[in-house]
């Protein structure tokens, strides 16, 4: 069996969907109790939908900022937040959620591939800022009057070219990539961790299920991520 655990390897990077905050109380995408089986996001979470009925494109993002603002960070989150401070320059985060979960963890390296429910927007404007009330007490930009949009990449919307090179560096650079809790169906996110396996990283997939993309993983761990975290994590002390 392959050595997996984070303490043998200098540069780790966690990549992490939906699967990751399940056990926080946070519903997942796709597969039981999933949100897109509730909501179907052409109508509530994609550009056209905001254009179209903003109000609407609101009222279902207020639902989810008080859904997961009453979710608390679980101990995967928290043991990457260890192993990021025992290797300070070794850890990054690379997540596909937008839940925030990783930051409050106490997480610092965190790239956020698809952007945040907690940040906001004015494409009228360009105005920008961050708030973590639920539900947003006012929708409408201050700066202009046109309404906010959240800051979250929806299906169409282009990924933030800045953080795509970030995160291509990190994945080309890294000697583990771990990913943990998705279904490897959305791109180009799905296709990142192919970078790492072609610098010859080892990979492991952290997933009670089977993903189309499982085949490129050397090591699968089919469990819930606060075990596998518990395993992998061990033996690595914070400093002080
Ligand atoms: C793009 C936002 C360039 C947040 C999301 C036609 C037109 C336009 C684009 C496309 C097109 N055809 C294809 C595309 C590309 C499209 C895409 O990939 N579509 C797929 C579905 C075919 N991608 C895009 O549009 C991207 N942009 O390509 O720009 C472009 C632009 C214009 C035109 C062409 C190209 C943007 C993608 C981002 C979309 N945003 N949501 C929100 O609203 O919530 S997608 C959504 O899926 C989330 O972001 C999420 O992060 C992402 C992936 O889901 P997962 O995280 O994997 O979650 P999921 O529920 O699926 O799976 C959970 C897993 O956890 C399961 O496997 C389960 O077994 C496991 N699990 C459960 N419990 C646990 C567990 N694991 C561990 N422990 C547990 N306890």
């Amino acid at each position: 069996m392959v050595d997996v655990r984070v303490r043998s390897f200098e540069s780790v990077v966690f990549f992490t969907g939906a699967g990751m905050s399940a056990e926080s109380g946070v519903p997942t995408y796709r597969g039981k109790g999933g949100i897109w089986k509730e909501y179907d996001h052409e109508s509530c979470a994609c550009q056209t939908a905001f254009e179209r009925e903003p109000e609407y494109v609101w009222e279902f993002h207020n639902y989810r900022r008080e859904l997961v603002g009453k979710c608390e960070p679980n101990e995967g989150h928290l043991a990457i937040a260890r192993a990021e401070r025992a290797r300070p320059a070794g850890i990054d985060v690379v997540t596909q959620n937008i839940d925030g979960l990783h930051q409050r963890a106490g997480s610092q390296r965190v790239h956020e591939l698809h952007g945040s429910l907690w940040k906001l927007r004015c494409d009228a404007c360009g105005w920008r800022d961050e708030d973590h009330r639920a539900p947003l007490p006012e929708i409408h930009c201050p700066e202009c009057g046109a309404y906010k949009r959240p800051g979250i990449v929806w299906f169409g919307d282009n990924l933030d070219g800045t953080t795509v090179r970030t995160v291509m560096e990190r994945m080309a650079s890294c000697d583990l990539l771990v990913s943990i809790g998705t279904s490897a169906v959305v791109y180009p996110a799905a296709e990142l961790p192919l970078i790492a396996r072609r610098r010859g990283a080892v990979l492991v997939e952290v997933n009670p299920e089977e993903t189309p993309l499982s085949e490129i993983y050397q090591v699968h761990m089919r469990c819930p991520a606060t075990e596998a975290l518990a395993e992998l994590c061990e033996g690595l002390e914070a400093p002080g």
